[in-house]
């Protein structure tokens, strides 16, 4: 195998060749398309011979390893990401400037995959970089959807959704190998038969499909490894349409090949009030088979002695949407390889690990049994099967305990009979994890605590993190260069080091180069958005940014209630314009198409931006912008420009987030609720570096306990009384007061999420943000510390942390 020389000379004669002979182009006729494949099928073709490596030791070692199962990868692109990591950076810039190419341009041009919505998708992308830095065995499985997560536009303020061909223009990072493919099978039904005196049971499905497995490199950052993403793409078998076609009906057998390759066809864009939708459940079933399956052919040596499983993999469950794995691992061991039930279940519940991302009850997936009996009828007898060994169980534990038992059973009955596939997991794994510190304290002590009292020891935490590769070294360059000057090399990969900064907080001259470096962040930021967007963003201002899906826990209204507040001040002549903090208010936020309330704020949110931005009373100091279609690639550009950071979610309903990570690790300050993994940036900040506001979990179940009425909060508070009066009387939607009533109505009268509640603190909190600002020095210093401070949520140590207290799988060299 060769690998090409890591010299400029070497990669601009494996650019040409790749140019001309894998894309057909010389370079003269070359498009800047044709530049980009062959620029990245260079990178590629020197990754090759690593991964490969790789791929061989992994099988000659037969060491434990990862299957990571995750519905999502929300990858962002993978050219930069991959010079950074094979040290090819350079070279190809100089490579390419030697043939007249300008490196920069052709980056722009990738497509990023979006396979995933938000949080979790993400998570699941950071961590295959973090074991493949680390260096543990282990393989991600998922789909290969045709489409990702929507292209989103604003026609007249309001979100429109299109099609994410992101294949479109090739696809230089996946190697399809359909020699591999897997028969997945779905419908039909099940019947029992006598083996030799024994009874077993059999699924006679109705219908398959071939999965085709894409494989998509890995690599390491700077250490010669390269694993394995697998993602499954649905194609229909040709003895199924076959038949259909010799029977004469062409258009029957068109249909046929049509209805199995919707499989992967598109990532449903829901991120929470999962639907029930069954394609839903066939795409889950569809990757879960075909990874179990493809890891027990090909993985693992002929012969593999599958009562020795647990020794070799752990699967980790990224949330319920893999769940149904577990019994299908279960029909293998028993029907197909004739195991014990008892043994099979032993081994099962070794096997599995679980991560849920969620405490909001309408979040938690459940199957109707008649659907997944009709889709996946053995699998249904096998969770009944579990559900019975298990309810018996508790019985013996807890007696007649009917109430309990009702709680804690996998089937429940309301408001339909259902698979509830969170304690189908729970009862499975061997370890169930929470995200974020609060968060898994709250599944202990309430989603879950059934379960955490019934099987001791189970339960655990592990933090989130984020990959300083992409999110630090990739997206904020001058940041990672003053670190490394003032560090030395090797934080990348030991960010607990970011500690040594603390010294330099107190170094004037260090604070003004950080200073430099984030007001260079903003005039790189100002110039994409100009590009993009033709939007405007004022260097000068203080950068407060709210990024994120857009939900009603998350409460983008409540900082639209800021906004608005800042802005009626002004005009109603409470304050005068030159006593307003610059700010600009960016926005990113996709809501899923189905969620009216969602789409009805993306609206309001665009409506308040075009009556603030042009109103002259404001004299510019106040700006609203909101770039349509967030996804990484802006978040990367985004990140390293921020001030302020929004992480606001009701507390006790946003599991960690993630995105509040990576803005502290740029040297951005949060204004935030006692939520999620906020609680944990705080500690680690200190309280004198973070505007914490809001009620605390506690808090807010005393408040609902004494009964909550938000138009009480509406009443008692002036300020509130006129911002919310200002929305309801069609200030922001040409004087039709109908537009918005929704909103308005809605937090007057219901307030899920509390908004008019922290409403008063968040003000507060936002006004000590405004004076904090007005010392630049002093935020600074808070900034660095912020930096320095946060090292702990890099994805490396969430990692370690999944590899001590859940896998037990230690990196090999
Ligand atoms: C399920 C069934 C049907 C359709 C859609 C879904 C579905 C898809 C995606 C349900 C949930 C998701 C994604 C959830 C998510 O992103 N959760 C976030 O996970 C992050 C990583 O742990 C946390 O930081 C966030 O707090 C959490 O909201």
């Amino acid at each position: 195998m060769t690998s090409p020389p890591a010299s400029v000379d070497g990669f601009v004669k494996q650019f040409l060749q790749n140019l001309n002979f894998d894309i057909g182009v010389s370079l003269s006729e070359s498009s800047k398309n044709d530049q980009y494949l062959a620029l990245a099928g260079t990178v590629r073709d020197y990754l090759m011979a690593r991964w490969l490596d790789d791929q061989r030791r992994q099988g000659d070692l037969q060491a434990k390893g990862v299957c990571y199962l995750s519905a999502e990868y929300l990858l962002g692109r993978q050219l930069d990401n991959n010079l950074l990591a094979s040290r090819l950076t350079d070279i190809a810039s100089d490579a390419l400037a030697q043939c007249g190419i300008d490196l920069d341009e052709l980056r722009q041009l990738e497509v990023e995959p979006g396979l995933g919505n938000g949080g979790l998708g993400r998570l699941a992308a950071c961590f295959i970089d973090s074991l493949a830095t680390i260096g543990v065995p282990s393989i991600g499985y998922g789909i290969r959807y045709e489409y990702g997560i929507f292209r989103q536009t604003f026609e007249d303020g309001q979100q429109v959704e299109q099609p994410d061909a992101w294949l479109a223009l090739g696809s230089p990072w996946e190697f399809p190998h359909p020699e591999a493919a897997q028969q997945i099978s779905f419908g039909g039904h099940t019947e029992t038969y006598d083996d030799d005196g024994v009874t077993r049971s059999r699924w006679i499905p109705g219908w398959n499909v071939q999965a085709v497995p894409y494989n998509y490199m890995v690599p390491g950052y700077h250490n010669g490894r390269v694993n394995t993403l697998r993602l499954w793409s649905a194609v229909a078998t040709s003895a199924f349409d076959l038949r259909i076609f010799n029977s004469g009906d062409y258009e029957e057998a068109v249909r046929a090949q049509t209805f199995a390759e919707n499989i992967s066809k598109v990532l449903y864009p829901e991120d929470s009030t999962p639907q029930g939708k069954e394609l839903r459940l066939q795409q889950q079933y569809f990757f879960v088979a075909a990874s179990i399956g493809d890891f027990l052919e090909n993985v693992l040596a002929d012969g593999y002695d599958l009562a020795k499983l647990p020794e070799r993999v752990i699967f980790q469950l990224n949330d319920t949407h893999p769940v149904i794995a577990v019994p299908e691992l279960m029909r293998v061991l028993v029907d197909d390889k004739h195991m014990e039930w008892d043994a099979a279940w032993a081994i099962t519940q070794q096997c599995f690990a679980y991560t849920c991302h969620t405490l909001l009850p309408e979040a938690l997936e459940v199957w109707p049994v008649d659907l997944l009996g009709r889709l996946l009828p053995r699998h249904l007898e096998i969770i009944y099967r579990i559900n019975d060994d298990f309810l018996e169980e508790v019985r013996e534990r807890f007696g007649d305990d009917e109430l309990r038992i009702r709680a804690m059973s996998i089937v429940g009955e309301h408001p339909f009979r259902s698979v509830r596939m969170a304690h189908l997991a729970t009862v499975a794994g061997s370890k169930v994890n929470g995200v974020a510190e609060l968060h898994s304290q709250l599944l202990r002590d309430k989603v879950l605590h059934d379960f955490d009292e019934f099987f001791p020891g189970k339960f655990t935490n592990v933090t989130n993190g984020v990959t300083p590769r992409r999110f630090i070294r990739l997206a904020n360059p001058d940041l990672a260069g003053l670190i490394t000057e003032a560090l030395g090399a090797g934080w990348t990969v030991d960010l607990e080091r970011l500690r040594g900064l603390e010294a330099f907080a107190a170094d004037p001259e260090f604070r003004e180069r950080f200073a430099a470096v984030k007001a260079g962040n903003k005039r790189r930021l100002a110039a994409v958005l100009r590009e993009r967007d033709g939007l405007d963003v004022s260097e000068d201002h203080l950068l407060d940014v709210m990024v994120k899906r857009l939900h009603e826990y998350k409460r983008q209204m409540l900082q639209l209630l800021h906004i608005v507040t800042q802005y009626d001040r002004v005009v109603s002549g409470r304050v005068a314009a030159s006593d307003i903090t610059p700010r600009t208010f960016l926005f990113g936020a996709k809501a899923a198409p189905g969620y009216a309330m969602a789409k009805s704020i993306i609206h309001l949110i665009n409506a308040v931006g075009e009556v603030v931005n042009d109103d002259p009373r404001v004299e510019g100091r106040l700006k609203v912008l909101f770039p349509p279609n967030y996804n990484v690639t802006l978040a990367e550009r985004v990140i390293p420009a921020a001030d302020l950071s929004e992480q606001i979610s009701l507390a006790g309903k946003e599991a960690s987030g993630t995105g509040n990570m990576k803005f502290a690790l740029n040297g951005a300050l949060t204004i935030g609720t006692d939520d999620g993994a906020n609680v944990e940036i705080r500690e680690l900040v200190g309280d004198e570096n973070f505007f914490l506001f809001g009620m605390s979990e506690p808090e807010v179940e005393a408040q609902w306990a004494k009964g909550y009425r938000p138009a009480e909060f509406y009443q008692a508070d002036a300020e509130l009384r006129s911002a919310m009066d200002l929305i309801a009387s069609g200030a922001f939607s040409g004087g039709d007061r109908s537009v918005f009533e929704p909103i308005v109505s809605n937090l007057l009268y219901d307030d899920r999420f509390m908004v008019l509640a922290d409403y008063g603190s968040y003000i507060r909190a936002q006004a000590k943000v405004d004076a904090a600002y007005a010392d630049p020095d002093a935020w600074t210093r808070s900034a660095i510390l912020n930096v320095a401070r946060t090292g702990f949520f890099s994805s490396d140590r969430s990692i370690r942390d999944y590899i001590d207290r859940i896998w037990h799988t230690p990196p090999v060299s």
